[in-house]
């Protein structure tokens, strides 16, 4: 009997996990039930009779989307009439379909917002309101029907008012670093979500998922290979394969790009060179594009990363970046292709400060592109470092365009361990007044093509994606790529906004739990630079897996090691980049030359990126940059320690599997973050010599002992 009754409470309990565990697949896009009456009764009438003015298959993708959506909100298929008038409710179209029914100013209005804006909202037509969401193009009117049912979802639909919006960059791009034997460069949340061994026959489902969550924030481009490419891929059978997943994602208005190795004429063409001056080289790209262009008639174009650790480029043939990238922008040009061209580049025989090297090689070279090749630029000039001030060749050169490169996979802040809301750090250096073209230019600006003549605008985010269940291997990586989404369609949102949006979509509505957790996300980047690399301080990291910290790697090349970055030694630390050193600062404008140039008056969150200054060199706060240091790190785990108890208070509200995940995974992040406050704070002790301030919680442990961690399996190389 005993027995009986404890079997049937753990079936329950089980059960009762079974039913209501959420194990992240479905995204944002989870479209849980809608509780509200009113809300739900105003959803189920739009559900009842929807038209759509013609067909195509984005219309049928959006229908699928519509029956997902109301199925789960709702417990209810839609219905879509035959007929426009009668007992239709909501109209869906573009708006040349809708010419008729539109107003000229209405048709005017929706024009201005260019191929991928909408409309939404009420439109009177012979004494009837209906509810419209038109698009110029079918993908507009895609996101305005993902745009609604975000409103629904987060409770801010009004049928009353009129919603439009338009991207303000053209190309919102996910880069994968994706090999071709499914393993992912900086990856952390699996494998590789393209089977390429079993495509072009086998099609996972899960490509339409992704392509779903892609369009559903805007994001319209992805380059699917590792920028460290594999000629292979641009092989015939290879072509097959990625046309499947062009073919998927062309309905959710996404383009696949590819990388291309700059060798590839060598590997796969039979040709002795690579020089992109011969004609063979030229003719092997030629036909190599065209033959893609046979399989994917809208392919994006390439990505290449060249002369860039190890990879082959034009510099081998001593021709510079423009005449590699124009010879392969000439090849995509006749089928309207792009060319990006990474300028993420510093070479092994060069001996000059790291940081300056992409200005060196881009600057004498613009103007020299051509009008479909984008520079596409990481966010600071050394790589993707839990903080770096923006790259200076953003505002350097302004006749050739311009794209920025964001890391949403967390390679430098705590991989997929930790809990750390990118968009701040983005938010930051979009919004840093560059002062280049024009005194009030912003990196956003720029970026926007307001500053030039730029046309194609581009932003590039490397994503978090792999086989994980939940994609991104920490929940929390999820409202990363959500983020990127939400600031590639539109630079100047806050992240603040994005986070609310992405907490009501995941987690539900409660207004304390929104506020709660959003403190967690809007907190989370800033702790991470304080128990990781406060002050300025970078690439201090574990030796080549970047896990943990290591700023004692020395050996191998001088800009692979750590002490080239912190320069400690018994006077001070930091990199002295002013005029006394390697002068990097001298290449942005001189307003920020002058801001920056003298160690009390720069924003001390860059002070030791540019200023090599004593152990006792005094704070704002009074404190000397010691003790400084040291009561940043401690105020990191201190802070991963407040994340947990506030986490901690939200386990009534949020579903268990979640919670103990993200439960499970704060724990590691403290471990880690004393991890990185102990031997960071040990070591640098062995140059600055001086005690801890008393009212720190104490280092412990040995510093030999952190020297000797090795983690030769790290994911992600
Ligand atoms: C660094 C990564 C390396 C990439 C490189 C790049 O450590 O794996 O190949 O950037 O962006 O951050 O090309």
């Amino acid at each position: 009997m005993l027995k009986s009754i404890l079997l049937s409470s753990i079936l329950s309990i089980s059960l009762f996990f079974t039913v209501y565990a959420n194990d992240g697949y479905n995204l944002w896009l989870d479209y849980q039930a809608i509780q509200n009456a009113e809300l739900k009764s105003e959803f189920k009438s739009m559900m009842d009779g929807i038209y759509f003015f013609g067909e195509n298959p984005t219309y049928q993708a959006i229908k699928n989307e519509l029956n997902t959506a109301s199925e789960k909100m709702l417990n209810q298929t839609p219905i879509y009439t035959k007929e426009r008038l009668s007992s239709t409710k909501v109209w869906i179209g573009t708006r040349d379909q809708l010419s008729q029914v539109l107003s000229l100013t209405e048709q005017g209005e929706i024009s201005s917002l260019g191929p991928d804006g909408f409309w939404r909202g009420p439109l009177v037509f012979e004494g009837k309101t209906y509810y419209a969401i038109i698009g110029n193009k079918p993908v507009g009117v895609l996101y305005g029907v993902y745009n609604l049912l975000n409103s629904i979802q987060t409770k801010t639909f009004n049928n009353s008012s009129k919603v439009s919006d338009s991207p303000k960059v053209k190309f919102r791009m996910l880069n994968h670093w994706d090999n071709l034997d499914r393993t992912v460069e900086r990856g952390y949340a699996g494998f590789s979500i393209w089977d390429w061994h079993r495509l072009p026959g086998y099609v996972d489902p899960r490509y339409i998922d992704y392509a779903r969550a892609n369009a559903s924030i805007g994001i319209n481009a992805v380059s699917l290979t590792n920028v460290n490419a594999n000629a292979l891929i641009l092989t015939t059978d290879f072509m097959k394969k990625a046309k499947v997943l062009a073919d998927i994602f062309r309905p959710y208005g996404i383009k696949v790009f590819l990388t291309a190795r700059f060798s590839a004429p060598i590997q796969i063409g039979g040709l002795e060179t690579a020089d992109p001056l011969d004609p063979n080289v030229k003719d092997f790209w030629k036909e190599k594009t065209d033959e893609i262009y046979s399989f994917i008639p809208d392919f994006g174009g390439f990505l290449v990363k060249a002369n860039s650790e190890g990879q082959p480029g034009p510099h081998e043939y001593k021709r510079n970046h423009a005449e590699g990238a124009n010879m392969l922008a000439d090849a995509l040009s006749p089928h309207g292709g792009l060319l990006i061209w990474r300028a993420f580049v510093y070479s092994f025989e060069e001996d000059q400060d790291r940081h300056k090297q992409a200005n060196f090689e881009f600057e004498p070279l613009d103007g020299k592109f051509r009008e479909n090749v984008i520079i596409q630029v990481k966010n600071g000039a050394i790589d993707f470092q839990p903080r770096e001030p923006f790259h200076p060749l953003f505002g350097a050169i302004n006749e050739t365009n311009i794209g920025m490169e964001f890391q949403i996979t967390q390679e430098y802040l705590g991989q997929a361990t930790q809990l750390v809301y990118l968009a701040p750090m983005w938010e930051e250096v979009l919004k840093t007044r560059i002062y280049r073209p024009n005194p009030s230019s912003t990196v956003a600006s720029l970026l926007e093509g307001k500053e030039t003549t730029q046309k194609n605008t581009l932003m590039a985010g490397v994503s978090n994606i792999g086989t994980d269940r939940n994609w991104t291997g920490h929940l929390f990586g999820q409202a990363n790529w959500f983020a990127f989404g939400k600031q590639a369609w539109n630079p100047e949102i806050t992240s603040e906004e994005i986070a609310t949006e992405w907490i009501k979509l995941t987690f539900g509505q409660n207004p304390d739990m929104v506020s709660k957790i959003s403190k967690i996300m809007l907190e989370s980047h800033e702790t991470a630079v304080d128990y990781m690399t406060p002050l300025g301080l970078h690439h201090i990291m574990g030796r080549s897996h970047h896990y943990g910290p290591g700023p004692w790697v020395v050996g191998g090349r001088a800009d692979w090691t750590a002490p080239y970055y912190h320069q400690a030694d018994s006077l001070g630390i930091g990199f002295d980049r002013t005029r006394s050193g390697s002068d990097a600062l001298g290449q942005y404008a001189p307003e920020i030359v002058e801001a920056w140039s003298d160690p009390k008056q720069i924003p001390e969150k860059y002070l030791l990126w540019f200023h090599h200054v004593p152990w006792d060199f005094k704070l704002k706060n009074g404190n000397t940059l010691w003790e400084g240091i040291a009561y940043h790190y401690d105020k990191g785990v201190k802070d991963v320690r407040e994340m947990q108890e506030i986490w901690a208070s939200l386990e009534s509200e949020i579903d268990p599997e979640e919670f103990d995940h993200v439960r499970q995974l704060l724990e590691i992040q403290e471990e880690e973050a004393e991890w990185w406050r102990n031997a960071c704070l040990l070591y640098f002790q062995t140059f600055s010599n001086r005690p801890f301030p008393s009212d720190i919680e104490q280092p412990e442990g040995d510093l030999e002992y952190y020297k000797s961690l090795m983690f030769p399996n790290a994911p992600g190389i």
